[in-house]
């Protein structure tokens, strides 16, 4: 009899303190901001090329060669499903692939698209494109798919049919990088080629439910009309583009010492930010060519990339770090078991801070101080106010803060750095030396006698609680 009391008495007890932790976590909920409704800019991008990312289906292997770096590696749709937790843990909210229609050749890389409207055999098929963005919804992840428009193999029908080749400007892509070669432009100002191209975002969005697409042009814009209101997410790039963000960014950060001045900063919020891409070799690498650790290059980066205004594109393998030995066209499969934890630290906090606050993704950008290394910028939406510092310089650096109301602190989110108003009334930043921290300014009032008065009151009563079971058991007991 004793011990089923005593085995009474104990869960009772445990059931209580088992309450305590939401109990406690009762005013973080009521802190939690209101959801509006999420836009394109909200997004943390993570980009696969989908041959080189995970290998989920061997039966869709036809000549793959892992020792030949032009030819396909095997990756595929039913790959990205197997990882799609692993993408989920790092904290993107969106993937976006590289062309998955059906292609030419040994066009692993999907940009000799010979039929717009199926899915390339080395990758799967439609059921298996769905499923991917079934699993990725299920999961709260949107995807993009990679739409190359501007041009077409030499062995599309657009080529053949003598209605539709009036859609071809009937000259070569020009390029410099190979995987242009042999391709024909494709006049997407055309009218009918607006007209197909809408469809065959219907088509896709139809048969797999994707969210949004990147189009991608051979230097012409698409004509404005076209796709106004476009009711899914879509942007477009050119293979001409000059890449002036990249370009700086990459120039800024590879190197320790370099000067933060020459940073670009856009208006423009939804513009999508991508560090490596197809026609660049990777950052990892020029921070090696340059001597320096690159996952410390990586970190002030990428910091840069998920705070400033903009939408952060992440390649595959960024988390790893991956590097392609300098050759843009060297994309080794994806390789899980490696992997610098630091790196991937940096990145799931990164993505987690654009999701709880919106300064980051919607907000006012205000830049503070850029000097010998050091760039300190704001970024305000409504209430939330964040400033971002970023000391690439090989010393310690310090500035003063100006403009901030009396009695508030700046608290570090990537380092737990704390600064508080000194007596003077001024704001001072400490930055060491190749280090980079996200700070929310709030009111600062010395401890949260609010929150402390909670727990403690919630304590109390606990103990209170507790006592009285334990009486009440004695009691029996002795009864
Ligand atoms: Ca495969
Ligand atoms: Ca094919």
């Amino acid at each position: 009899m004793t011990s089923v009391r005593g085995t009474q008495k104990m869960k009772r007890t445990i059931m209580l303190w088992a309450c305590l932790p939401f109990l406690l976590g009762l005013p973080m909920v009521a802190e939690a901001q209101e959801s509006e409704e999420r836009q394109w800019q909200d997004e943390s991008v993570y980009y696969i090329v989908v041959d080189r990312f995970m290998n989920g289906d061997m039966n869709n292997n036809e000549g793959v060669d892992l020792e030949d770096s032009n030819a396909y590696h095997g990756g595929d749709l039913s790959g990205i499903v197997d990882q799609l937790d692993y993408i989920k843990e790092l904290g993107f909210t969106t993937i976006q692939l590289s062309p998955i229609m059906q292609n030419d050749g040994d066009s692993y890389h999907g940009f000799h698209v010979s039929d717009f409207r199926n899915v390339e055999e080395h990758f799967g098929t439609m059921e298996e494109a769905r499923q991917v963005v079934e699993e990725a919804h299920a999961r709260d992840i949107k995807v993009i798919f990679d739409l190359p428009i501007g041009f077409v193999s030499e062995n599309h029908p657009w080529a053949e049919n003598d209605a539709k080749s009036e859609w071809l400007t009937g000259e070569e892509v020009s390029s410099e990088h190979p995987w242009f070669n042999q391709l024909l432009q494709v006049d997407v100002n055309q009218e009918g080629v607006g007209t197909y191209l809408q469809e065959t975002m219907d088509f896709w969005k139809e048969k797999t439910g994707v969210d949004g697409f990147r189009i991608i042009t051979n230097g012409s814009d698409l004509s404005e009309t076209t796709l106004q209101n476009y009711p899914l997410i879509m942007y477009t790039s050119s293979i001409k583009e000059d890449h002036t963000f990249r370009t700086v960014t990459r120039e800024a950060f590879n190197q320790a010492g370099n000067s933060l001045n020459d940073l670009l900063t856009e208006e423009d919020l939804t513009q999508p930010h991508q560090l490596d891409f197809y026609d660049v070799s990777r950052f990892t690498h020029e921070a090696v060519v340059e001597g320096q650790n690159p996952i410390t290059r990586w970190q002030l980066a990428l910091t840069y990339v998920f705070t400033a205004p903009g939408v952060p594109v992440v390649y595959y393998g960024t988390e790893t770090p991956l590097d392609d030995g300098g050759d843009p066209q060297n994309l080794p499969m994806m390789n899980f078991k490696a992997g610098d934890e630091k790196q991937k630290k940096r990145i799931e906090k990164l993505t987690s801070m654009r999701e709880q606050f919106p300064a980051l993704t919607r907000g006012d950008y205000r830049e503070l101080y850029n000097e010998d290394g050091l760039a300190v910028f704001k970024r305000t939406y409504e209430d939330n106010e964040m400033i971002i510092a970023i000391n690439n310089a090989e010393e310690t650096r310090t500035m003063t803060l100006e403009g901030l109301e009396d009695d508030h602190q700046l608290r570090g989110l990537l380092h737990d750095g704390l600064v508080r108003q000194q007596n003077d009334g001024s704001y001072r930043l400490g930055m060491e030396r190749e280090t980079a921290d996200v700070f929310i300014v709030e009111p600062n009032s010395g401890y949260n006698w609010l929150f402390i008065g909670f727990v403690g009151g919630v304590l109390s009563l606990f103990v209170i609680a507790v006592t009285a079971i334990s009486l009440k058991n004695r009691k029996e007991n002795k009864g």
